[in-house]
């Protein structure tokens, strides 16, 4: 027998942490090569403006600046524009035209970072402001500035696309008849503009060696095939000679998806000079000039009978997408990947469904239901789930969920926070005058993209994968196609293989981000990698485990049908003793291999799933509103998650606490605005409020297991899960505090200023 397991469902310690604490941690900024360059950007301070002119004179002869690469140069060698994800053209350095404040503009390469500094504040840019536009409903003004005019052809007017699904007339239909005979809510709400805001910012260090011909970048990218690939094809460099390495990274959360004009800009450098360049850029960059999130102007609709049951859902998106249509979305759909379809409620209907945060305005909007009608929350969500007997369900909008439990996880919650007492407290402390909410949020997500029918990036479909190799003396090598960013890879993909072998996760060493050993894959995000890379991983053991069935049969000289497993060996059916472990069969590949076999002890597996997988939570949250100053306490917050089979309990909570704290941020402090003129605010931690300890809750958590009936172990993805649940029900739960004085929403981050408004003109404030 093999030592200890550690399979499925243990709290194994994770495995990467032997370096992480103790500061060995290999990211891209400590990357020294020698005789490395380094590159630093000059930065656009007007949101919209021509280029008059660039002069570099006086940056050449700052000491130590080498070369001053502008948009014209890049445009000579056909790399001025680059494609984006969502099939846009973005500059990689302005030519004529900027687009937003912090825009690249020129790339300055010197021998030290201080040198490339210098060099940026000595390049002279002459600016012809023009009018700028930051409110997206006034883009759609006819009178409105036209702000990609060399774009005219494919879009004449600021609106890049419309887009909608589901069934229009039968929605419409579905509220006429609720107009009439039962109610009908609406919503109006914004989400607004965040970021990811990773600790570590992007970066990385271009290293073209011109004997070899070979490009190799160190670089924060969380889908380093995919970059490998797109790098080939937009600067014509053959593809087995660019090696794209993503060492450890501090945190993506999405951010590190797209390709940024400094990676390009960097490499560019690097084949022009023949010398590595580094480019890290600071937070204010980061925060400012790279991938944010939502910014969606939401009015959701729901049709319901008089007694709560609702029919359906119809919702308008305006999405304000930026300076271009960059967002990192491999979906067929322009409406992106996280369109959660109909939450976890049974709409027969819904119509112009486009929006990734789904989840926010279905439970907001269900909460305005349920206020409208004097319902209980809790009530109208159960009345209305999804039974757990209708999976397979198939959505209002064509999606097929895997399996659920909504009501075993809502009623879990509801008895871990004892629901019926909290309404009991809730009810004494309002005949005292105190403001006391409870929110709820039963969300449904969708994760594991692809199946590659639904999602591609630039074509290539997406699935992902997993190569193991077990060494003569039974230890393995596994290398898989996805990239952590700190989500516990090493671990939990060691678990897997060792469940499905039998062996200890110790003797699974787990590799990933270097494209010239890695199998390819689309890398890790939307928590795709448990349910793409993670069933690759089961299914290539399964594929070991079946050569070494066959090798068992061999040495033990019986049929294969004469044999059992139990973890760690194969067996000979009725004689136990009789048998061989997984090490000694691995031996066996590589010294007394059967004639009829390779030799050899491999497996590869590349894995496109059959559906998605949709897992699912109900959070509660209790707040307390301070009448003197507006200020909401988050006294308790109760988060029941469910992602079917769990692979490793600690890597999950840790993933669901992160979450949590993801999800309070937008709901109470986070959010990039900008002023008239465009300038940004929150293009630094003091402006852009990320919460930290003192501000996050004690977050409780609880789970239930309903496994997905596709997946190789029935695992979904979890890692994003609480940041889509948490809001609402933070935002559920002030609302809930101030319902019976008629207020029925405010829109987040819910900041002490705006509730104090509330109060004041609902007469609750307490001036002294
Ligand atoms: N896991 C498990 N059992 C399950 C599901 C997951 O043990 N049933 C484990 C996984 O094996 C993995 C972790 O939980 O170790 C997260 O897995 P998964 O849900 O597949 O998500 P991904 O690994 O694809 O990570 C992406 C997800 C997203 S979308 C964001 S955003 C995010 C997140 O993960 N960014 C993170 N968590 C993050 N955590 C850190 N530390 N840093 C980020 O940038």
């Amino acid at each position: 027998m093999a030592t200890e397991v550690h399979g499925l469902g243990e709290a194994y310690k994770r495995k990467e942490d032997a370096r992480f604490i103790r500061g060995q941690g290999n990211y891209v900024d400590d990357v020294q090569l020698p005789g490395m360059l380094y590159g630093d950007i000059v930065r656009s301070p007007y949101a919209h403006a021509l280029i008059k002119n660039i002069d570099i004179s006086k940056a050449l002869q700052v000491p130590g600046v080498l070369a001053v690469i502008t948009g014209k140069d890049l445009d000579a060698a056909g790399l001025a524009w680059m494609p984006t994800l969502s099939a846009d053209t973005e500059a990689v350095l302005a030519l004529d035209r900027v687009h937003f404040q912090m825009q690249e503009v020129a790339f300055v390469v010197a021998t030290s970072r201080y040198a490339a500094a210098d060099g940026v504040a000595a390049v002279d840019v002459d600016y012809e402001p023009l009018p700028v536009v930051v409110d997206p409903k006034k883009a759609l003004d006819p009178n409105a500035p036209l702000l990609s005019p060399d774009k005219k052809d494919k879009q004449p007017t600021n609106q890049i696309y419309h887009w909608e699904t589901g069934d229009r007339a039968a929605t419409d239909a579905a509220f006429t008849d609720a107009a009439a005979n039962g109610v009908v809510v609406k919503q109006e709400m914004y989400i607004p503009r965040i970021h990811p805001a990773p600790i570590e910012t992007c970066g990385c260090v271009a290293d073209f060696h011109k004997a070899t011909g070979k490009l190799t970048v160190w670089m924060t990218s969380q889908a380093p095939h995919v970059v490998r690939t797109l790098l080939a094809i937009v600067a014509g460099l053959p593809e087995h000679r660019i090696r794209i390495i993503s060492p450890d990274i501090g945190g993506g959360f999405g951010n590190k998806v797209p390709i940024y004009p400094g990676y390009v800009c960097a490499v560019v450098a690097s084949i022009t000079t023949g010398k590595p360049v580094k480019w890290i850029e600071d937070r204010t960059e980061n925060l400012s000039s790279t991938g944010f999130g939502r910014d969606y102007h939401i009015k959701a609709e729901i049709a319901a009978d008089k007694d709560g049951t609702v029919k359906a859902l119809r919702v308008y998106t305006l999405a304000d997408h930026g300076a271009f249509d960059a967002a990192a979305q491999p979906t067929k759909f322009p409406a992106g990947l996280f369109h959660i379809c109909t939450g976890s409620y049974d709409f027969k209907h819904a119509c112009s469904f486009r929006v990734t945060e789904a989840s926010y305005l279905i439970e907001r909007t269900m909460d305005t239901l349920a206020h409208n009608l004097g319902k209980d929350p809790a009530q109208l969500r159960l009345q209305n789930f999804i039974k757990p007997e209708a999976f397979p369900y198939h959505s209002a909008l064509n999606w097929t969920y895997d399996s659920g439990n909504y009501e075993g996880a809502l009623k879990l919650a509801m008895k871990n926070v004892d629901y019926e007492g909290l309404r009991r407290e809730q009810a004494e402390k309002r005949a005292r005058g105190e403001l006391m909410g409870i929110g709820i949020s039963s969300f449904t997500e969708i994760v594991g993209a692809g199946p590659g029918k639904h999602f591609d990036i630039a074509g290539i479909q997406m699935f992902d994968s997993c190569e193991i190799r077990v060494h003569p003396t039974g230890k393995i090598l596994a290398r898989i196609g996805v990239q952590t960013q700190g989500q516990g890879h090493e671990t939990t993909f060691a678990q897997i293989i060792a469940a499905e072998l039998g062996m200890s996760p110790d003797d699974v060493d787990v590799e990933h981000g270097d494209t010239d050993t890695a199998p390819y894959g689309l890398g890790t995000y939307a928590s795709r990698s448990t349910p793409v890379a993670g069933g690759a991983t089961a299914l290539a053991a399964r594929k070991v485990r079946d050569k070494a069935k066959k090798i068992a049969a061999y040495l033990l000289e019986v049929g294969e049908e004469d044999l059992e497993w139990e973890p760690g060996r194969f067996f000979v059916k009725g004689t136990p003793s009789k048998g061989k472990t997984i090490q000694e069969l691995a031996f066996a590949a590589y010294t007394n291999c059967p004639p009829y076999l390779e030799p050899g002890l491999e497996a590869v597996n590349y894995y496109d799933p059959p559906n998605l997988t949709y897992p699912f939570g109900s959070y509660i949250c209790v707040v307390d509103i301070d009448r003197g100053t507006g200020e909401v306490h988050i006294r308790r917050f109760m988060a029941v998650d469910d992602c079917g089979t769990i692979i490793n309990p600690m890597v999950v909570e840790g993933q669901i606490h992160g979450g949590l704290t993801q999800g309070l941020a937008p709901a109470m402090y986070e959010q990039i605005t900008f002023d008239a003129d465009g300038n940004i605010f929150g293009s630094n931690f003091q402006d852009y409020l990320i919460p930290t300890s003192m501000e996050t809750p004690h977050w409780e958590t609880d789970k239930t297991v309903t496994p997905s009936p596709h997946h190789p172990i029935g695992a979904k993805g979890i890692g994003e899960s609480s940041t889509v649940g948490a809001p609402q029900a933070i935002a559920n739960a002030v609302v809930d505090a101030l319902a019976h004085v008629g207020v029925r929403h405010i829109d987040i981050p819910i900041t002490p200023w705006k509730v104090w408004e509330v109060l004041k003109s609902t007469g609750l404030a307490l001036d002294e």
